[in-house]
Order: C-alpha cells, then sequence, then structure tokens
C-alpha cells in the first residue's frame, strides 16, 4: 500500500514528456499506431540505471484517464484490425457450434447429498446442480447466469456443512482474485443475509457442528488500490452463521510476518484445524495445529520453518498424513504423530517412486495417488497402512481428474480427457477397481480424425524435454503446416493433455498442436521446477526455443508458419523468447504475462513469485539474470518482430495489465519490420477464472483470425 502511493507520488512528481518524435508506422495495410507519450523515469538497481519510459501505463486504467484513453484507442485500432480479417466471424461461428454440448463435471458427495456442475452448451457461467440421490431428479442450486447480465460474476468457490444444511458460496466480479463469500440453506434455496467481503487465495472450512466455518481474509484495501496494492496481514476468521463479519472471531494472525498466508483446513473427523502457512508459490509451508476439542488449547507450530512442503491430506486420531518433499523430491506420504511430533518419530507410510506425486486425497480408508508419468496421470491406491492396492487404468495418452469422496465412501467418480477427447466421466469402485463409463460428452467431430503422440526432443543443454503434438491424421511434413507451440515453463505447474474446443478448432483449420513440457513445470518433480526458477530460469526459454527449432527441423512446419502462445507466466515465457529469437516465429500470442521482471513484485500477488524470479530488488545476481531476459526491457529498435497479439484484461489483478500495456507500447516503438504488433484489452474480466464463455469464444475467435492472417494460410472452416 506504502509503495503504491509512493509511486503516484513519484508520478506526479515528475515530467511527463510527450514524445516529440511522430507517428510509429508500420506499412502493412497501414497501420498508424497511436503515439504513446514517454516519461523519463529512470530507476537504479545495483549501481545500474534502467530506463521505464511507459512507467505512467502501470497506473490503473480506473483511476487514470489517461491510461484509459491510451486502453480505448488501442482497442480500437486492434478490434479493427481483427473485424476486417475475412475468416473472423466462420472461425467464432464455428467454435460457437463446437463449443456448444452439455458439460458435466463428476459427481461428487457432501453432507448427504450429491452436487455436480453443468453447462447446457453456451452459459455464460456453469450452474450448480444438486440431487438426493444418482438417479433422483437434479434442482438447480445456484446459477451464476442469473447474477449479470453479460455473465462477468462468476461462483468461485463452494464449502458444504457437514449436516447438508448450508453451502457457502464465493463470488468473483469481473474475474478479480477478490471474492466475497456468501451462504444459502440447501433445503430451501434461501440466501442468508452474511456477507464475508476482502477474501482471496482462501477457502471456507466448516466446523463439525455446523455452525460456521473458517477463512482467511485481508484488510480492506485503500481506495482506489484494490486491483493494484500488495496483498499483505492476511488473517485467519471464524465465521458463525447468521452473524456480520464485523463480529467473526480472529483465529490467528502473525503481525511480526506481514507476508505469512494462510490456508485452513478441518480435517475429516472435525478434531483438528490445521493452517498452513506460506510465503510464496514455492510449496514451503509451516504446520499449525488447532485442537478444536480443546476450547482453552491455542494453536501450535508443529512444523516451524519454511523449507518443505507439508500438504495435509487427513488424519486418523492424532495421526497426521502429509504429502510433503522431505527426502523425497518427487514428493512421498508421511504420517506424523501429534502425541511425539518429532522429526526421528515421524513414520513414511507411502515411498517416493520415479514419477512425481502430485496429489494425494483419501476416499473408502485407500490413499488416491495421482502421479505424473511423462506428464500423463497415473493414479494409484494404497491400503492406509501404505500397502499398494492398485492401479487405476486409463485409456490412452491423457489426464485424469476428479477422485473426490470421504473416508467412508465405497465409489468415486473421475474424468479422463486428451487433446482430442472430449471428457468421458467414470464411476470408480473402489472395491472391486472397477471403472465404468456414466458419461461422455458429445462434441461434434470425429477424435478418430486425429491423432496425438509425445515426443522427446533435445534442448540447448541436452536435457531431454518432452513434447505432445496433435493434428488431423494424414499430415504432411512438408514444413508448410501453421503450427503453434504452447508452453508454461514455472511454478512447479504440470502441463497435462487436456480437450479445449479453441484448440480443437485450430486443428480442424489444419493446424499442428505443440505443448511442450518446459522445465520449471512439476512434470518430474521438484528438480525440473528448480531447473528453471531464478538464475536458471533462461532454461525454460532455451527449452522453448529448442521445441520451435524441432517443429522445424522436423517439417512440422516453419518459421514463419508457427506461432507461440503463453499466458501469465507463459506470457513472460513468449515474450522473452520473441526478444530472444524474433526470426523463428511467424506469430506471437502473449496472454495475461509478466512482461517486467523488475517490478513484478510490487504489486497485489506478486511478491509471492520471488520464488520462482527471484527480485531485483533484493538481490544484484538475480537483478542481472532478470535484466537479461525481461521482455519489456529486451524489445530493441531495428528488429523485425514477429505479428504480436498480445491479451490482457482490465480486472487482472493476478497481473497486473501495466505489464503487457508496458511491453506493447515498446513493441510498438520498437517495431521496424510490417508484422502487425497490437494489444487487446479485454474488459470486465480478469487473469482468466471466471471468464465467460461469450468472451472466451470472442477472444480465441480473435486469436485465430490473427493466426489465419498473419501465417498467411487459407484454411477451410466447417459450418
Ligand atoms: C499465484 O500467484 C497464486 C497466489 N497464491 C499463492 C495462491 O501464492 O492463490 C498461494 C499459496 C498458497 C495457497 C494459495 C495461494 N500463482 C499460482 C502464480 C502461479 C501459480 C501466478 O498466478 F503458482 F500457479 N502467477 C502469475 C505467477 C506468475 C504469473
Amino acid at each position: 500500500m506504502i509503495r503504491f502511493f509512493s509511486l503516484q507520488f513519484v508520478l506526479a512528481g515528475m515530467t511527463i514528456l510527450l514524445s516529440s518524435c511522430s507517428q510509429v508506422t508500420a506499412q502493412e495495410k497501414n497501420i498508424v499506431y497511436p503515439q504513446t507519450k514517454t516519461v523519463d523515469q529512470v530507476d537504479e538497481f545495483h549501481g545500474t540505471k534502467v530506463e521505464d519510459p511507459y512507467r505512467w501505463l502501470e497506473d490503473d486504467v480506473r483511476e487514470s484517464k489517461d491510461v484509459a484513453a491510451w486502453v480505448e484507442e488501442q482497442n480500437k485500432l486492434t478490434f479493427g484490425f481483427l473485424k476486417s480479417i475475412p475468416q473472423r466471424d466462420a472461425i467464432e461461428k464455428r467454435m460457437t457450434a463446437l463449443w456448444n454440448y452439455e458439460k458435466i463435471s463428476p459427481p461428487f458427495k457432501r453432507g448427504g447429498r450429491y452436487y455436480f456442475s453443468r453447462n447446457d452448451g453456451l452459459q455464460n457461467q456453469n450452474v450448480l446442480w444438486t440431487q438426493e440421490t444418482l438417479e433422483s431428479e437434479p434442482r438447480i442450486l445456484l446459477d451464476p447466469n442469473s447474477w449479470s447480465k453479460d455473465g462477468t460474476i462468476a461462483l468461485s468457490g463452494t464449502a458444504f456443512s457437514d449436516d447438508g444444511r448450508y453451502v457457502a458460496y464465493g463470488i468473483q466480479d469481473a474475474g478479480s482474485d477478490w471474492n466475497t463469500w456468501r451462504i444459502m440453506e440447501v433445503a430451501t434455496g434461501k440466501i442468508l443475509d452474511d456477507e464475508l467481503k476482502w477474501i482471496k487465495f482462501s477457502a471456507a472450512e466448516w466446523t463439525p457442528d455446523s455452525k460456521g466455518f473458517f477463512y482467511a481474509r485481508y484488510k480492506e484495501p485503500e481506495a482506489g488500490a484494490a486491483f493494484q496494492s500488495l496483498n499483505l496481514n492476511m488473517k485467519v476468521y471464524y465465521h458463525r452463521v447468521g452473524t456480520p463479519q464485523s463480529s467473526d472471531v480472529l483465529v490467528y494472525e502473525r503481525p511480526d510476518h506481514p507476508e505469512w498466508g494462510f490456508q485452513t483446513s478441518v480435517s475429516e473427523d472435525g478434531h483438528y484445524l490445521i493452517l498452513t502457512a506460506w510465503v510464496g508459490t514455492d510449496d514451503r509451508y509451516r504446520i499449525i495445529v488447532k485442537d478444536l476439542m480443546e476450547p482453552y488449547g491455542l494453536p501450535w507450530e508443529l512444523i516451524d520453518n519454511f523449507d518443505h512442503e507439508y500438504s495435509f491430506i487427513d488424519s486418523d486420531g492424532p495421526l497426521l498424513y502429509f504429502k510433503t518433499n522431505v527426502n523425497a523430491p518427487r514428493r512421498r506420504v508421511i504420517a506424523i504423530d501429534l502425541r511425539k511430533p518429532q522429526k526421528e518419530f515421524w513414520k513414511e507410510v507411502i515411498p517416493q517412486t520415479e514419477n512425481a506425486l502430485e496429489s494425494v486425497g483419501i476416499v473408502g480408508n485407500m490413499f488416491v495417488c495421482e502421479y505424473l508419468k511423462d506428464a500423463r496421470t497415473q493414479v494409484r491406491l494404497h491400503a492406509m497402512d501404505g500397502a499398494f492396492v492398485r492401479e487405476v487404468e486409463f485409456p490412452g495418452i491423457g489426464s485424469a481428474g476428479g477422485f473426490d469422496g470421504r473416508r467412508k465412501d465405497t465409489e468415486t467418480f473421475y474424468s479422463f480427457s486428451s487433446f482430442a477427447l472430449p471428457p468421458s466421466t467414470y464411476k470408480y469402485n473402489m472395491i472391486t477397481g472397477e471403472s465404468k463409463l456414466v458419461r461422455q460428452a458429445e462434441v461434434k467431430f470425429n477424435p478418430g480424425d486425429y491423432e496425438t503422440k509425445q515426443i522427446f526432443y533435445t534442448s540447448k543443454d541436452g536435457t531431454r524435454v518432452p513434447m505432445f503434438i496433435c493434428h488431423k491424421k494424414g499430415l504432411n511434413l512438408d514444413g508448410t503446416n501453421p503450427a503453434l507451440l504452447y508452453g508454461y515453463g514455472g511454478f512447479n505447474i504440470s502441463i497435462t493433455p487436456s480437450f479445449s474446443v479453441s484448440r480443437l478448432a485450430w486443428m480442424e483449420m489444419g493446424g499442428v498442436l505443440a505443448v511442450a513440457n518446459l522445465r520449471g513445470g512439476g512434470e518430474y518433480g521438484e528438480p525440473w521446477h528448480k531447473a528453471g526458477t531464478k538464475l536458471n530460469k533462461q532454461n525454460v526459454f532455451d527449452d522453448f526455443i529448442a521445441a520451435a527449432e524441432w517443429l522445424i527441423a522436423e517439417k512440422y512446419t516453419s518459421p514463419k508458419k508457427l506461432a507461440i502462445q503463453g499466458g501469465s507466466n507463459g506470457g513472460l515465457l513468449v515474450g522473452a523468447c520473441m526478444a530472444q529469437r524474433p526470426d523463428l516465429y511467424g506469430a506471437c500470442l502473449p496472454a495475461v504475462g509478466v512482461m517486467d521482471m523488475l517490478r513484478f513484485h510490487k504489486f497485489t500477488a506478486g511478491r509471492f513469485w520471488v520464488d520462482d524470479y527471484g527480485s531485483a530488488d533484493n538481490n544484484a545476481e538475480e537483478f542481472q539474470a532478470l535484466l537479461k531476459y525481461s521482455p519489456y526491457h529486451n524489445l530493441k529498435g531495428g528488429i523485425q518482430y514477429p505479428a504480436t497479439l498480445v491479451t490482457t484484461a482490465d480486472t487482472d489483478d493476478r497481473v497486473v495489465p501495466g505489464h503487457s500495456f508496458k511491453f506493447a507500447a515498446q513493441l510498438q516503438a520498437s517495431q521496424s519490420g510490417n508484422a502487425p504488433t497490437l494489444i487487446r484489452i479485454e474488459t470486465r474480466a480478469g487473469h482468466g477464472a471466471g471468464k465467460p464463455t461469450a468472451k472466451i469464444i470472442e477472444e480465441a475467435a480473435d486469436q485465430w483470425a490473427f493466426l489465419v492472417k498473419t501465417l498467411n494460410f487459407a484454411p477451410s472452416i466447417a459450418e
């Protein structure tokens, strides 16, 4: 907060120079870019001076008339360009037709009832349904489509009380990370007066008496700073149903450590509140335990350092199960006995395997362990004593998810999907191990027309990197195909094969889809993640560039027909790779990216990413590494940059849109070639979560139309 206002102060006192040079002109269709004013802002990092000519574009578009005018002008240019592309509307029409199928999540059981989310095809937001048994008539419980006309208010989370009486639910406005939580009585559909505000990065965890729940929140931000200021001083509260938020009970706070955040969990038996303290995006946690059966018992630190991951799974009496990376870079399951919590008494329940353990739940008194085997899902079941029971069989290359359940359940549901395989829902019998297909999404295309494979290529330093490739059968490897290369490469996040209508539309048009599993992700556990962080971040870009080179060498495509795409940390990836190898691609789609690596930590959740990126302020070596690849700082005049469509949104409070604004302004000023360099700014949308279907389709249609135009191909577009 303080930093934000001091920044405002600096800006107010600074001379804003209107750049005297004439308009930047690109020859293609005589694109005339809006003239973006520059300022003489210079910052010093460890003795090095760095210019930041577009600093003013960091101001919140709601607060600054100048930024609002810039956004309007850029959007006018961009949408004008996109609308003029002849195939634009046919692409949107086809994508809408493909999108229009019934989507139903695997059902899950809470408080004696079943719940599932459903979308009848093109509804902007999924609807939450409930039914008494799997056979009985379902009814609508929460329909976010009735909350706004344009579908921009979304359901961001749900928590059901153990007795089944209440559902607490999060409401997300315009894609912001800020959530307001409310409570509904399930039987009557009555919405209570309770309204909990300024919640982000938190769920609601009911106590077993169903009288209230734990949650974590931040203080109400200063006026005008809600979407930009740093998130500090998270506190844990207990909310009792039927009381105002102002009387919520403060359960835990650490004013001595404003940077700590907290996740709340209540053990399934209701005995313990487990607080997981975190300081960044790395999986390194402290664990604080509160005995809920002991009214006079204080919370105490079971784990008192941030050195390792301890993800709470559940408990058996005083025995707590955690997924951990202690002495196991690919993770394992341990049990800690609260009666003798010292490390020497910890017990290994499920040892580390050759595959990375992603998540663990307990259903039907068995551990359901989801692993990644070369970025594909593998699920193994273990008894409570750790004995291996069996593996769940899946049909081919793909991703499985679901497996929700409680200790006493004898069945669970999961869905399985892949690039050219829409999700199918299976019922899984925990006792017999039988999987039964219960629902298959009906998308109007033939999966048999497509082929998916996984290849391994060699990166710059010899590392073997996996990549999925999917396209229509019968593809000619003659170097002329349009290809889309996607990557993320960070934050221990694994990119697994999944179904996407927009990607299907791309492949229908004859496009090759390539998804590279770059370092920085979690595909092979902690070493793979760490090899793409801080001073090693360049490895991620090297992996992506090597993927592009492989696709070209193997004649899948050629530089002029190759597009690269990534969002968020993947937007950074695209930005860095286009600055480093502008010759290698025909088009770039950096979405909601982190583009200024010297200042990302000063806004909203940016501080948490120092775990992956390091910090220009704290460390001279890290500053040098960041300056070397920061997209905004590495665009240079006199270079022909590939066609670029930067995308962001006005209410992105995860990665503030100023990153994309500054990058686009610098790119337009640097472009010496003819290729269009445009920015598309979505309104009433955020980082991605909660985005209405209509906006998702419009944006994807714009991106594919941009690629058709700039990669210069003439697809046949199905009706
Ligand atoms: C986040 O910034 C999420 C923020 N966040 C935490 C949580 O750091 O929501 C955290 C810790 C513990 C519980 C809950 C939370 N993320 C999520 C990163 C990538 C992510 C992000 O959004 F790790 F997946 N980024 C945007 C990273 C760079 C660009």
